[in-house]
């Protein structure tokens, strides 16, 4: 690989300066991307393999990052079990027939990717062929929890009103449906390691919904389990479960991942002293509003995050993904602030 840093720093190797990418970076801040979309609806780029690889390396010529993300979704997984994706312009993602009962959980269908997903697959072998060794390609899916509360909700939600109340009503189902989607999202993260995705990340974006009580019994478990397929076969895993960095400990222990998304809520300083005791490399984590400020002060506070964050075993990223007004220029000012290596022992 010509520019392995990222797959360097996931080895806890040295490396000249942290590798960077940003969660988000194939997608609507990029003129490029709006301009795909006016054309083509969201469900068509995902499935129509030369589209989603050339959004996928949109941000490689744009912005100069040291990796790739897929051009996928993390709700792949619950429309190939049988509920139908759909993304509506300003509503965000809904799920046909959300699960109400535990009857709804039996119900969905067994997960083949090779079957249901086979354009993304084609997607993940097609962007790795076209990078051509020269950057890693990361594959991803989300989280058991999340993707759960998605399938129960059927769409975004603020309360997770729904979602909590099954938990509380139908305890067993719930746990059943959890353990499907562990199952789930580790097989999906193996088939796009088969396909050439270099690294993998799991999206628990809604891990802070639950405290740790809860946390411990519906998401941990599950997430360990999601982690261990790719991780038997040697593809370095991420985690990233926003909003629960105060079991940063417990995620590391439990999951034994090669790295840990930090969101910006915990403090680089913080998230170092407590995960020391682990052999786990850092991701995170500037606040997506600073990219916002004029370059000059995107650049400072990014060497600022490198500093705190120290040379090794880390990959400057945002701590969430990265606003869809945010002026491109700013996003080349992180990429290069962290490039250039100022700030750098
Ligand atoms: O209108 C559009 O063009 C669609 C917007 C969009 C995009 C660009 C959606 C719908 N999905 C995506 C791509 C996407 N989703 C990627 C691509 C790779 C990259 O990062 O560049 C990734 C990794 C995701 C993952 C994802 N989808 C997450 C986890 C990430 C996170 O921020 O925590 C979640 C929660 C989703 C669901 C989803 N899909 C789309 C939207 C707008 C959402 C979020 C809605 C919500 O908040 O409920």
């Amino acid at each position: 690989m010509e520019n392995d840093l990222l797959l360097r720093a996931l080895r806890r190797e040295p490396v000249p300066r942290p590798p960077v990418w940003l969660m988000r970076q194939a997608g609507r801040y990029l003129p490029q991307y709006r301009a795909l979309r006016e054309r083509v609806d969201f469900m068509t780029l995902l499935r129509t393999p030369e589209l989603a690889v050339e959004v996928t390396l949109q941000p490689v010529e744009a912005v100069g990052v040291d990796a790739a993300i897929i051009f996928c979704d993390i709700l792949v997984i619950p429309d190939a079990m049988g509920m139908a994706l759909s993304v509506e312009e300003g509503t965000g993602p809904r799920l046909a027939n959300p699960i109400r009962s535990p009857g709804d959980v039996s119900r969905l269908r067994p997960f083949q990717p090779e079957v249901s997903l086979g354009a993304e697959l084609a997607a993940v072998r097609m962007a790795a062929e076209a990078l051509g060794g020269q950057l890693p390609l990361i594959g991803f899916a989300g989280g058991p929890w999340t993707l759960a509360s998605y399938m129960i909700e059927g769409g975004g939600t603020r309360d997770f009103r729904r979602v909590k109340r099954f938990l509380a009503e139908q305890p067993a189902a719930a746990h059943h449906l959890l353990g499907l989607l562990a199952e789930a999202a580790g097989d999906w993260l193996v088939a796009q390691a088969d396909a050439g995705a270099n690294v993998v990340q799991l999206f628990e974006s809604w891990g802070g919904a639950l405290g740790p009580r809860d946390f411990s019994s519906f998401v941990l478990p599950y997430l360990a389990r999601a982690v261990a397929a790719p991780a038997a076969r040697g593809v370095p895993v991420i985690v990233f479960a926003p909003g629960a960095g105060w079991a940063l400990e417990a995620i590391a222990e439990t999951t034994g991942a090669a790295a840990l998304g930090i969101d910006s809520a915990t403090a680089p300083e913080n998230a170092r002293r407590r995960l020391a005791p682990y052999a786990v490399t850092l991701q995170g984590n500037l606040d997506p509003g600073w990219l916002y400020a004029p370059p000059a002060t995107v650049r400072e506070r990014t060497r600022e995050m490198v500093a705190a964050f120290g040379p090794r075993a880390y990959i400057a990223n945002l701590g969430h993904g990265v606003f869809r007004d945010t002026p491109v220029g700013h996003v080349r000012a992180f990429v290069e602030a962290v490039r250039e290596g100022v700030g750098y022992e």
